[in-house]
């Protein structure tokens, strides 16, 4: 008889931050991990996935990755969505992982082998002003990092998006959402002096920078413009992309080579930008769109536009998704770069990980699977701690895009 599903479960801890884990056992003694964290909205995915459809895969062939996924997918009649696709990715890589054990292979090897050795990273630096992010820029350099997403203060401005209040750090608790504050001609004012100085300081490093979907589509186009003269490596997000459309007019205004994707959780949401190469990056990652079973379907069809991979890699994705994601980027033909931000300290006393982070490159281990364990009578001393995402709003109190 064909191998068992014998028992699934999510567990939701918090050793510094949120993240749902889902952990799938055999009847031949495997155990699978899988990574099923949405920010803000854990306990959703949790509940999804206890009270709804891992109760369902319990009896199920483990080996059938594909079977269950279209099961959990069109199965469900209500498709896509960041909790559905969230969840489904938590048990396809943890189907991912029991496969690649039971073959004692590494995921890479599974998915085809390598294509590259090592995975070239982008990390963060950001500062209240001009002079602090040059310092953060600095530090990153000195720590080997060869690509630097860069975030500074805005004047007129009192907290924005990827910088840090004094004193507080990424992974503080929020008990409600913070409330930043928005104007977007302080912004357009501002940036390109932050990159005309950036860049000469800096000649040889990558220069990234996130806009966190907040510009019209002709004011990215003024952004990307002003930008063009600093070389950026991508800039991300510059107008929120459910219109997919809306991005030919960014496209058309600038040569900024331009990344989008971090809160896509399928296919459908990117098809129109992948096909009319309106993007140079795709961000969309493991976690949140459906695994490594529909991102290798993503990744795909970017290959065949010329487009290439820039998973989101903030570190409120567990280090379950990092393993993953890294046994991808090792494989995948159209790798570009991978985000890379450290975990909370207490992470490392839940997750177990044989990833690493040297030389400005990511580095995936060789154990068999995706190479993260997960220590369940450890998470269970970190319980689930209510947090949120900020919010942003104009000056006028009016809520803006995040
Ligand atoms: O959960 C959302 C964060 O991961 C996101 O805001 C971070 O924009 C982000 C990035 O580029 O890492
Ligand atoms: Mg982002």
């Amino acid at each position: 008889m064909s191998n068992r599903i014998t028992a699934a479960r999510a567990i939701v801890c918090s050793p510094g931050r949120n993240y749902v884990t889902v952990v799938i056992e055999t009847a031949e003694g495997l155990a699978g991990i899988g990574d099923a964290t949405l920010n803000g909205r854990e306990l959703a995915v949790a509940s999804y996935l206890n009270d709804h459809i891992l109760p369902l895969l319990i009896g199920r062939d483990p080996s059938r990755i594909e079977d269950i996924w279209q099961y959990l997918y069109r199965g469900a009649y209500w498709r896509r969505g960041p909790v559905t696709m969230t969840a489904i990715a938590g048990v396809d890589v943890a189907l991912w992982d029991i496969k690649a054990k039971a073959a004692g292979m590494p995921l890479y090897q599974l998915l085809g082998g390598a294509s590259r050795e090592r995975m070239l990273c982008y990390t963060h630096a950001d500062g209240a002003d001009i002079d602090e992010t040059l310092a953060a820029i600095e530090e990153k350099q000195r720590q080997g990092f060869a690509a630097v997403r860069v975030q500074s203060g805005v004047p007129g401005l009192d907290r924005i998006y990827g910088v840090h209040a004094p004193g507080e750090t990424a992974d503080d608790p929020h008990t409600a959402p913070i409330e930043g504050d928005w104007d977007t001609s302080f912004y357009l004012r501002h940036a390109p002096m932050l990159f005309e100085v950036a860049r000469e300081c800096f000649p040889d490093l990558h220069l990234l920078h996130d806009a966190h979907h907040r510009l019209t589509p002709n004011e990215a186009a003024q952004l990307g413009r002003s930008l063009e003269p600093y070389r950026l490596f991508w800039l991300e997000d510059p107008v929120p992309a459910e219109s997919q459309e809306s991005w030919r007019r960014v496209r058309q205004m600038t040569t900024v080579p331009l990344a989008v994707g971090e809160v896509f959780n399928s296919i459908w949401d990117a098809q129109q930008l992948i096909t009319e190469r309106l993007t140079d990056y795709l961000r969309t990652t493991i976690v949140h769109a459906g695994g490594v079973t529909h991102v290798r379907r993503i990744a795909d069809l970017c290959a065949l536009y010329q487009i290439r991979t820039g998973f989101h890699g903030a570190n409120d994705l567990s280090p379950v998704t990092m393993g993953a994601a890294l046994h991808f980027g090792r494989w995948v033909p159209n790798f570009g770069i991978q985000e890379y931000a450290s975990h909370p300290r207490q992470a490392a006393e839940v997750f177990g990980w044989d990833w690493a982070c040297r030389d400005g490159h990511l580095h995936s281990g060789e154990a068999a699977g995706h190479g993260v364990s997960f220590d369940e009578a450890a998470a269970a001393r970190f319980p689930y701690q209510r947090r949120y995402l900020d919010v942003n709003r104009l000056k006028d109190g009016t809520l803006w895009d995040w």
